[in-house]
């Protein structure tokens, strides 16, 4: 028997989507396994008390999602709190442990030195875990296994990264509460592919999905989204770094979407790049059902699109909110400022031009969360002692260390950064804004403007009273309409 615990709290709950595929593979191998799920637990610590009290399994893994809410300011870092959820797991059960989830594989290794785990896997869950509890049963193969992290006398060992290609996941999505989870927030997930072939120079995406593209069959896909709607899912939200790469796959799942008329059914999101992005493909993604499209626009200035590594310009940002507008398809921009290079100049560029081709809304993220082993930390790398450069924000002491949340801020912005973005957005309903720094001041007085979703009160509250979407949508509505608005309602007609 395995134990797959979902330690992801955060509200509105993301179903975890991961341990729904895996339990799924790990069944069909013909082993048994439970889900206990933290997250729609009312007490954390007497459901795992309960569970261990009356079973016994021979592997538990843990699921670990976000290694810190990447949002400065508030910079939250969630692995104390998976070291000491270890700490009462082992307290309550001899089985060995095994680490998993996209927060694990950024930081591997750390996260098995921090918190004691016996065994992680970096990459895909589904067919490693399978093969890390046969390898315990029988053998101790270690070295067998993708993905796997594990100690052998003082060292720790690592195999290269669970990465299977071709793909192909169970479309049977029951191991879950998908209905629970669609209730309280608002949305459900599921992949089309993994894997991503961009090098944005901040993103983690490759760590924990590699760079190959690793594409999933259209009918697999409309498949599991028929499952999720059997179980009452109406939202869904893909789970994909960027749906539009590469095209002609997303085309493909859009023709089989409208080809089962999924759309009657079933309203959608999705994460795109801008580029590629055209009329047929805005068009056929909206007979598929979706309804909101959020980019990753990063800039609107030239100079600060070449220093991300981003192939788009801002006139592709233009057409782009374009063809959204000409399709009924919601566009939200996200935007990271703070960038190496920004100074008060791009900033104000990139305010304007966005606010000059409208679309929904935009998220003016403030801050580059700086994760190791990819060309951001190069660049940390370059400007010389970490620990004295004023472009670095963090809240910890000590040597600077990118497993714990670590910002780039670029210090042309002066002294208040937030101030000056909030600034240039001059109350304009459309951007989400960088909350200040966290001060006695902001404490008290704050009602929240960011797109923060790290337990988010405001979301939490729209959800309980029917809104369902895209997070960025819903907020977005809720601010300019009040939650109680009539769209929100369950029970409306989709399409
Ligand atoms: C889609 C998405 C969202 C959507 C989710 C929509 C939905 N309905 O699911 C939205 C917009 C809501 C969102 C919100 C947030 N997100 Co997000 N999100 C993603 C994205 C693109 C996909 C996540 C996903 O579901 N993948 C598909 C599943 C199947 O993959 P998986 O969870 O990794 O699981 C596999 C493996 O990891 C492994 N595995 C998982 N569990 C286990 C357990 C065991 C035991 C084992 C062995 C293996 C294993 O096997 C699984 C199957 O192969 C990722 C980036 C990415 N490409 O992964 C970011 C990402 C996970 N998000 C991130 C963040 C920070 C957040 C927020 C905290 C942002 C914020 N401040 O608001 C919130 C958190 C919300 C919450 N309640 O948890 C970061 C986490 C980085 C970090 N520092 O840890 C990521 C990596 C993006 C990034 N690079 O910054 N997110």
């Amino acid at each position: 028997m395995l134990t797959l615990i979902n330690t992801n709290r955060m509200v509105p709950p993301i179903s975890p989507i991961g341990l729904d595929y895996i339990a799924t593979s790990v069944r069909r191998a013909g082993i048994d396994v439970d889900v206990v799920d933290l997250c729609l637990a009312d007490e954390p610590d007497t459901a795992l008390r309960d569970y261990f009290a009356s079973h016994s399994p021979e592997l538990v893994g843990v699921s670990f999602r976000n290694a810190d809410d990447s949002f400065w300011p508030s910079a939250e870092w969630f692995v104390p709190a998976l070291a000491e959820t270890i700490r009462e797991i082992r307290a309550l059960t001899d089985a060995p442990l095994v680490v998993g989830g996209v927060g694990f594989s950024i930081f591997a290794q750390h996260i098995i030195e921090y918190t004691g785990a016996d065994f992680g896997i970096r990459g895909d869950g589904e067919k490693a875990i399978v093969s890390l509890f046969n390898e315990l049963q029988q053998g101790r193969h270690f070295e067998h296994v993708d993905g796997l992290i594990w100690r052998q006398d003082s060292l720790i060992r690592s195999n290269k990264p669970a990465w299977p290609s071709p793909l192909s996941l169970p479309t049977n999505r029951d191991a879950i509460d998908n209905f629970a989870y669609f209730q309280r927030g608002g949305q459900s997930g599921l992949e089309t592919k993994r894997g991503c072939n961009r090098r944005c120079l901040y993103c983690a995406d490759h760590l924990a999905k590699g760079v190959t593209l690793r594409l999933r069959d259209p009918s697999e896909v409309a498949d599991e989204f028929e499952s999720l709607i059997s179980q009452g899912v109406e939202v869904l939200h893909l789970c994909d770094s960027e749906f539009n790469i590469p095209r002609e796959h997303a085309y493909s799942v859009c023709e089989e979407f409208v080809r089962r008329s999924l759309a009657e059914r079933v309203r959608w999101y999705a994460y795109m790049a801008v580029v590629p992005f055209d009329a047929e493909l805005a068009e056929i993604m909206s007979r598929a059902g979706c309804v909101g499209i959020d980019f990753t626009g990063d800039s609107a200035c030239a100079s600060m699109l070449k220093a991300y590594h981003q192939p788009h310009s801002r006139e592709d940002l233009a057409s782009a909110v374009c063809l959204c507008r000409e399709h009924g398809i919601k566009v939200m921009i996200d935007l990271l400022l703070g960038g190496p290079g920004e100074t008060p100049e791009t900033v104000a560029q990139t305010i304007d031009f966005i606010k000059h081709i409208e679309p929904d809304c935009a998220g003016a993220a403030l801050g580059v969360r700086i994760y190791p082993g990819t060309a951001m930390a190069d660049v940390v790398a370059s400007e010389g002692p970490a620990e004295t450069n004023p472009n670095i924000h963090r809240r910890y002491d000590g040597p600077v260390d990118f497993f714990r949340p670590t910002f780039y801020i670029s210090q042309a912005l002066g002294q208040r950064p937030a101030k000056l973005v909030r600034d240039l957005i001059a109350g304009d309903k459309r951007f989400f804004e960088p909350m200040e720094e966290i001060s006695p001041e902001t404490a008290t007085t704050g009602q929240s403007t960011d797109h923060n979703y790290n337990d988010n009160t405001e979301l939490v509250e729209a959800i309980k009273k029917g809104a369902r979407g895209a997070y960025w949508d819903i907020l977005h509505e809720s601010r300019l309409f009040g939650a109680n608005r009539a769209r929100f309602h369950p029970d409306r007609q989709v399409h």
